[in-house]
C-alpha cells in the first residue's frame, strides 16, 4: 500500500483496519492461515531528510573517484545482478505481475546498462576548441552533478532505475531512488544488491539512497534542491495517486473529474514545475500512445507477430505499447481477420507459469480502469472486434482486446494502461503519417514497408514525430543503446545510451 503520507492511513482504522489484516472471512470471523508474503514499512520524511544529509555527504567523496574506479563498482554491482538474475525475475513477475521472461528480460536490461556503463566511464569525454586569443585553446570538461533523483513506475520497476542510475553512478553521482508504491519489494531487493557492493568496497552505503513511499516522498525529492537533476517515469496508477495527494493540499483546484491521460499531463507538469522553480533539471518520461503503421507492401506476418508482442506483451503496460493499428486499405481486412484468430489464442494465466503470454493486470485499480475504458470507448462509437471483458477469476485477468475507432475519438488520444489495440484505415503515407502525430503524446512508432522511400520520410523531418522511430519492428523493445524518450506531453526526457550521459554531468567550459 502506498502513495500518500502516513496521515492518509489513519482512516483505516475507523474500518476496523490494521497493519496486518486476515484476509478470509469463514464462517463470521476473520482469519487467514496462509503466508504473508512480506510487510514493508514507508518512508516519512524524516528518514527522507536523514537519508538525504547522508547521500549529501557520501556525493563529496563519490565525486572525487576517478570515473573508470567508479566505472568498476558499476561492474561489480552487474556481476551481482548477474548471480541473481532468476530469482530477480521472478521476483519482477511476482509483484508486477508480467510474465516470467519479462521479468528475466527486465532484470537482463540493468545488468546490460551495467556493462554499457562501465565502458562509458572510460569515454566521459570533453572538447578542445580553438581560442580567437593567441595561445589560448577553450576546454570542455564534463563534472559530475552531485545528486541524481530516479522516481520509477511500476511497470518496469528496474529496467528504469537501471538507465538512470548506471549512468548517474559512472558520471560520478549519488542516487535517490524511489521505486513504485506497488513494487516494494524490488526496491528493496535492488537496493540491498548495490548495498552489499558498496559495503564490500569500503564505500558509503548513502551513495545509493532509496525510499519505499508515495508522493510526499516524490514531491520532496522534486522540491530538493541538494538534487539538481530528477528523473521522473510515471505510471497512471501512480500519477493518479500523486495527483489525489496534490488535490488534497489543495495545490491545484478543478480537475476531479480530469482522464487518466490529463493526469499523467498535468501531475508530469506539476514535478516539472517543482523542480524548475528552484532551477533544477527534469528527465520526463510520462506516457506514450504509440502506433504501428501498416502499409500496402509490408511483410503481413511480421507486422502481426509485432503488433501481438507490442499490443498484448506486458498486458499493454509499457509505455512503449502499440495503442493503435494503422492499416492500409488494402490489407486492412486480411490484417483485422488474422488478428482477431490470433487473439482468440492467446495464453492468459499465471505469469509464473511456462508458456503464459498475457499475465494480470498490475492491481484491481487498473481492472477498473480497464472496464471503464471500454465503456468509454463504446460511448465513443468503437466496435470491440474482439475481446473487451475482464476474466471472471481471481486475480486482474482481462481479454486482449481489439477495437475499430475513427482516429479522431477523443478516447484513442488517451493512454489506456492495458491490451486494449484501437484499429484504423488509411489510405495514403501523408495520412497515416498524420494520425500517428496526432496524439498529444510522442514516445515510439513504426512503420512496416519495404521501401527505401517510404523509410527516409518516416525517419525524416516529415515523418514520425516520436522520439523512438522503428521500422520493421515493434514499437517496444527499445534497445539501452540508444536513447530512451520521446516527445512532446511524453516529456522529452532521454534516458539510457548515446550521449543521454550528458544530461547527468555539468559542463565547465
Ligand atoms: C516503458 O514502457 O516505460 O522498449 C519502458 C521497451 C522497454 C522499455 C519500455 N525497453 O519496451
Amino acid at each position: 500500500m502506498g502513495g500518500f503520507g502516513r496521515k492518509a492511513y489513519e482512516f483505516l482504522s475507523e474500518l476496523g483496519l490494521g497493519p496486518r489484516n486476515p484476509g478470509c472471512f469463514v464462517n463470521g470471523a476473520w482469519r487467514g492461515s496462509g503466508p504473508v508474503i512480506a510487510e514493508v514499512m514507508e518512508a516519512s520524511i524524516e528518514d527522507y531528510e536523514e537519508g538525504l544529509r547522508a547521500c549529501a555527504n557520501a556525493a563529496k567523496i563519490w565525486m572525487q573517484i576517478p570515473a573508470p574506479k567508479r566505472g568498476e563498482i558499476v561492474r561489480q554491482i552487474g556481476e551481482a545482478l548477474r548471480t541473481k538474475l532468476y530469482y530477480l525475475g521472478r521476483l519482477v513477475s511476482l509483484e508486477m505481475g508480467k510474465i516470467l521472461p519479462e521479468g528475466i528480460g527486465e532484470v537482463q536490461e540493468i545488468i546490460d546498462m551495467c556493462d554499457y556503463a562501465v565502458g562509458l566511464s572510460r569515454q566521459l569525454n570533453g572538447s578542445i576548441i580553438p581560442s580567437e586569443r593567441p595561445n589560448h585553446m577553450m576546454l570542455e570538461v564534463w563534472n559530475p552533478l552531485g545528486i541524481v533523483g530516479v522516481i520509477t513506475a511500476f511497470n518496469f520497476p528496474c529496467a528504469v532505475l537501471g538507465w538512470n542510475a548506471c549512468i548517474a553512478l559512472v558520471c560520478g553521482n549519488c542516487v535517490v531512488w524511489k521505486g513504485a508504491p506497488t513494487t516494494p519489494l524490488i526496491t528493496i531487493a535492488m537496493t540491498e544488491i548495490v548495498a552489499q557492493v558498496l559495503e564490500k568496497n569500503n564505500l558509503p552505503a548513502a551513495i545509493f539512497t532509496s525510499f519505499c513511499g508515495g508522493a510526499e516522498i516524490g514531491e520532496a525529492i522534486a522540491r530538493d534542491t541538494r538534487i539538481p537533476l530528477v528523473s521522473f517515469t510515471g505510471s497512471s496508477k501512480l500519477l493518479l495517486t500523486v495527483l489525489l495527494l496534490y488535490l488534497e493540499l489543495s495545490y491545484i483546484k478543478g480537475v476531479e473529474s480530469a482522464t487518466v491521460v490529463m493526469c499523467i499531463i498535468i501531475v508530469g507538469l506539476l514535478v516539472q514545475q517543482n523542480v524548475h522553480k528552484r532551477f533544477g533539471k527534469c528527465l520526463l518520461e510520462l506516457s506514450g500512445n504509440n502506433a504501428i503503421i501498416v502499409m500496402d507492401d509490408a511483410d503481413i506476418q511480421l507486422a502481426m507477430r509485432s503488433v501481438l508482442f507490442a499490443a498484448v506483451g506486458t498486458a499493454g503496460q509499457r509505455c512503449t505499447t502499440c495503442r493503435r493499428l494503422l492499416l492500409h486499405e488494402s490489407v486492412y481486412q486480411t490484417v483485422v481477420d488474422q488478428l482477431i484468430q490470433v487473439y482468440k489464442q492467446v495464453n492468459i494465466g499465471d505469469p509464473l507459469e511456462k508458456g503464459t503470454l498475457l499475465g494480470p493486470l498490475h492491481t484491481p485499480i487498473s481492472k477498473e480502469n480497464f472496464v471503464k475504458g471500454i465503456e468509454v470507448i463504446k460511448a465513443q462509437g468503437g466496435k470491440i472486434l474482439v475481446g473487451g471483458s475482464v476474466i471472471d477469476s481471481e486475480g486482474n485477468f482481462v481479454q486482449p482486446t481489439i477495437v475499430e475507432i475513427a482516429p479522431s475519438a477523443q478516447v484513442v488520444k488517451e493512454e489506456l494502461f492495458g491490451p486494449v489495440l484501437y484499429v484504423m484505415k488509411f489510405q495514403t503515407l501523408n495520412e497515416a503519417i498524420e494520425i500517428n502525430n496526432s496524439v498529444p503524446q510522442g514516445l515510439s512508432s513504426s512503420i512496416f514497408t519495404r521501401k527505401p522511400e517510404i523509410i527516409f520520410k518516416w525517419i525524416g523531418a516529415h515523418g514520425s514525430d516520436c522520439g523512438i522511430v522503428n521500422v520493421n519492428i515493434p514499437t517496444n523493445g527499445a534497445e539501452i543503446g540508444g536513447a530512451f524518450g520521446g516527445e512532446k506531453a511524453t516529456g522529452g526526457g532521454r534516458e539510457a545510451g548515446s550521449d543521454s550521459w550528458k544530461q547527468y554531468m555539468r559542463r565547465s567550459t
